[in-house]
């Protein structure tokens, strides 16, 4: 008896451990383990036991070894190929490689188009077929993924009749990756692009980067920070970067590079990069040609001009039009296209990193440019740029014209004069990826030029690498926001899919194959522009080459939420999360309900925190790590906090209206209405548009003090409650994640304590009010918080 109970015991700690294996992360929400439901894996292990999938292709070959491999592994068992369907056989590929799925496609899902794919059960001469059909390959590739995630959901496979098609064709990750390997705004460790071993070596990183990707629908990558470096469009960058192209092609993943606009003169020996200078035209001609005679199917060029110090068009007198049109122009005859990005203010060109670190006490780039502009001797950034001198405001003399109204200056004048391989590049809010921010007021402006979101994943001013923070409900409050641009319901994610404008997209679209040796011209023919305009959505990237990938093992929820609302915008938050929990730790529900919720209210706690009811920008200098509500000497107005909130005695806010800067005619009539009155706009948004006075009546009957100060205790609250719930799953959850997480949320709780104590006191110093009972104290002074220093906080990205 003895013996049996210690066989049985020992069986159920091996089942134990082998079920909460150690868990690096690596594995992203790829991990395939078998099913651990045994009634379960007996009806899926009797529904699939064979499979026909033809592989003409290196894609469809990808997707077949990828189908094999896991399912073999999630049940246990490895299924046999075979050239004719037997029972319960998975049947996949295109219409071309069966007539099964030719006559499926076309009785059963005529709507079906370009990448989208359909998983269907069928009996086909007394057999049971599950089909996973697309037109092209990648489809093909997508729908494996798609099957896959069923089966590690738990989802049942016996009936299935389901097609999806992507929503925007350009679905990319923009990497703020600099040659060195240092990331801009990263807080994942290096760059995952090892440039000084490629183009030989190989990292198995870049197979499974593309995996990760094409499983939840991505199909780019721009490789490069958008703070450019001509050299990766000279010759040896190329090859290094013809190399990652080639890994990446048969997931359907196309690459495209960032480019420097003084790269003509930069490496190109020019005396000007300007556009219009048809020596300057050759060039990016030639170079293009280049390019593409080693990349077939490379994307093109994602371009940040006359920003933050990057020249740009405007340095030689030049419009955006006659920038981004002279790069469509060279990139037009092999199917290219541009992203330009409409973040932009300040023409002046900037010092070497200069925009990392505004804090004039550790700001060499500062400190030079401010005091040299216009007579450095060593180069800047171009050399037919404009110099001009800014000189560092004393405190108290803060103003400049509204930053939130410059994107919208300078694009919407250029409103249709694009080419139609151009798309404007807009962040999701006029600012700078705050943790809230109203939509841009370009997405509801700029009706006949394509506009292609940019959101960031990294979590710049979002806790950066330690805070949870999930970010789907922020990408949806931006994507379901209603811009009334074409009339009631045209929200921001149509702006994006085209279809505010244009009936009929919004649906599916073809990529086309990515296979070598094809070419690739007929990409974005004018034809096919004309009949769907270009649609695209970017996220930053918040990968480096820690070992998981993201450092804060939540962040990987970021990255996979953003690929699969780019892929499908109308997914619901809460319904990504419950994929991605399932796939990345558990299908034990209470796993899944705890960490939902934590989920779900993690974005809301990080704005309370950090910035509610519409602060923005009084993050510290020190990599925007920590907040900084006080700081007001940096050299230009617009990157002081206090010409954000602008506290005074009186209140707190930035008054957009009438009254102020206006920068709310921006918006279409409907919109301007709902934010115009500080008693009636919508409290997250007030500070965004208002300056209230302290003691402004808020919805709920608290003074906006002490609405603010609860607010902020509310964030901290919320901070513990996770702490709490993420105990509570002690046992559930494999122990290395476990206590990583763990670790994280105590740095997350002392940080939102900080930023509580460092902004309530500030604050309080003009408000003059007492902290209302039950929000915390510190014994800290204000001088305490305004002392911290944190000169190598992580991200900044230097030496590109
Ligand atoms: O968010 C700000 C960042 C910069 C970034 C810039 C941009 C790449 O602080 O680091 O530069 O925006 O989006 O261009």
């Amino acid at each position: 008896m003895w013996n049996i109970m210690r066989t049985l015991i020992m069986a159920c700690t091996l089942l134990a451990s082998l079920q909460l294996r150690a868990e690096d992360g690596y594995r992203l929400w790829l991990r395939y383990d078998r099913i651990d439901d045994p009634a379960l894996l007996t009806q899926y292990r009797s529904s699939v036991t064979a499979m026909v999938f033809p592989a003409p292709s290196p894609t469809l070959l990808v997707a077949r070894n990828e189908l094999l491999d896991d399912l073999g592994s999630m049940l246990d068992k490895k299924l046999p190929i075979r050239t004719t369907p037997s029972d319960n056989c998975i049947l996949a590929g295109t219409p071309s490689s069966s007539p099964v799925i030719a006559q499926l496609l076309s009785s059963k899902y005529p709507g079906l188009a370009g990448d989208g794919y359909v998983l269907h059960s069928q009996l086909v001469e007394g057999k049971h077929l599950i089909i996973i059909a697309a037109h092209s390959d990648i489809g093909v590739l997508y729908g494996v993924f798609a099957f896959l995630r069923l089966l590690q959901t738990h989802q049942p496979i016996q009936n299935i009749s389901l097609s999806s098609s992507p929503l925007v064709q350009r679905r990319i990750l923009d990497h703020w990756d600099n040659l060195t390997r240092t990331v801009e705004r990263g807080y994942a460790g290096a760059s995952i692009w090892n440039w000084h071993l490629l183009p030989d070596y190989i990292d198995q990183r870049y197979i499974d980067y593309a995996r990760a990707n094409a499983s939840i629908g991505i199909n780019g990558t721009v490789l490069t920070n958008v703070n450019a470096n001509s050299l990766v469009l000279t010759p040896l960058y190329l090859q290094k970067v013809r190399a990652l192209a080639d890994v990446f092609r048969p997931y359907g993943i196309r690459v495209y590079l960032t480019a420097k606009f003084s790269a003509p003169v930069d490496i190109g020996g020019l005396k000007t990069a300007d556009p219009l200078d048809p020596a300057v035209q050759k060039w990016w001609k030639d170079k293009c040609d280049e390019i593409y005679s080693l990349i077939p199917d490379f994307g093109g060029f994602l371009v940040k001009a006359n920003s933050e110090g990057q020249p740009g068009p405007q340095t030689y007198g030049r419009t955006h039009t006659d920038g981004a049109n002279m790069f469509a122009d060279a990139l037009a005859p092999h199917g290219g296209i541009v992203m330009w990005r409409a973040f932009v203010y300040d023409v002046r060109p900037q010092r070497k990193n200069e925009h990392f670190d505004d804090n004039p006490a550790h700001a060499e780039g500062h400190k030079a440019a401010t005091a040299d502009a216009g007579t450095s001797k060593t180069p800047v950034v171009d050399s037919g740029a404009h110099n001009i001198p800014v000189s560092r405001p004393s405190p108290g003399e803060i103003s400049a014209p509204d930053r939130f109204k410059q994107a919208y200056a300078e694009f919407t004048p250029f409103d249709g004069k694009f080419r139609p391989n151009v798309l404007i590049q807009v962040k999701n809010g006029p600012i700078d990826f705050q943790p809230r921010e109203p939509f841009s007021p370009l997405f509801g402006a700029m009706s006949k030029t394509p506009l292609m979101m940019e959101f960031q994943i990294t979590q710049e001013y979002l806790g950066q690498g330690t805070h949870l923070v999930y970010e789907a409900p922020l990408f949806k409050e931006v994507l379901d926001a209603d811009t009334y641009a074409n009339g009631k319901g045209s929200t921001v994610a149509k702006i994006i899919d085209g279809s505010a404008f244009h009936p009929g997209q919004g649906s599916p679209f073809t990529t086309p194959t990515l296979q070598p040796g094809i070419s690739p011209g007929g990409q974005t023919t004018a034809d096919q522009l004309a009949a769907a305009p270009l649609t695209g959505m970017a996220g930053v990237s918040n990968i480096g080459n820690e070992r998981n990938w993201t450092n804060h093992p939540f962040g990987q929820a970021n990255w996979y939420a953003f690929g699969r609302l780019a892929w499908d915008h109308t997914l619901s938050a809460r319904q990504i999360a419950d994929e991605w929990v399932k796939q990345t730790f558990s299908n034990n529900t209470m796993v899944v309900s705890a960490i939902e919720k934590m989920m779900m209210a993690s974005r809301e706690a990080v704005v309370n925190y950090m910035t509610p009811l519409g602060l923005h920008h009084i993050m510290s200098s020190s990599g925007h790590y920590g907040p900084g509500p006080w700081l007001n000497n940096a050299p230009r107005a617009d990157w002081n906090p206090v010409y954000y909130h602008r506290a005074d005695a009186y209140g707190i806010g930035f008054d957009r209206t009438a009254t102020g800067s206006n920068a709310l005619t921006q918006y279409q009539p409907q919109v301007r209405q709902q934010w115009l009155d500080s008693n009636t706009c919508d409290e997250k948004f007030l500070l965004w548009f208002h300056h209230v006075s302290w003691s402004h009546k808020m919805k709920d009957g608290h003074t906006f003090w002490d609405e603010l100060c609860n607010r902020y205790q509310s964030g901290v609250d919320t901070v513990k409650w996770m702490q709490r719930q993420w105990k509570s799953l002690a046992g559930l959850i494999d122990k290395e994640r476990f206590t990583q997480v763990s670790m994280l949320l105590n740095i997350q709780e002392k940080e939102a304590e900080w930023w509580r104590n460092a902004c309530l006191l500030y604050f309080q110093t003009f408000s003059r009010m007492p902290i209302p009972p039950g929000v915390g104290h510190t014994d800290q002074t204000l001088e305490y918080y305004k002392s911290l220093r944190f000169p190598y906080a992580p991200g900044t990205g230097i030496s590109l």
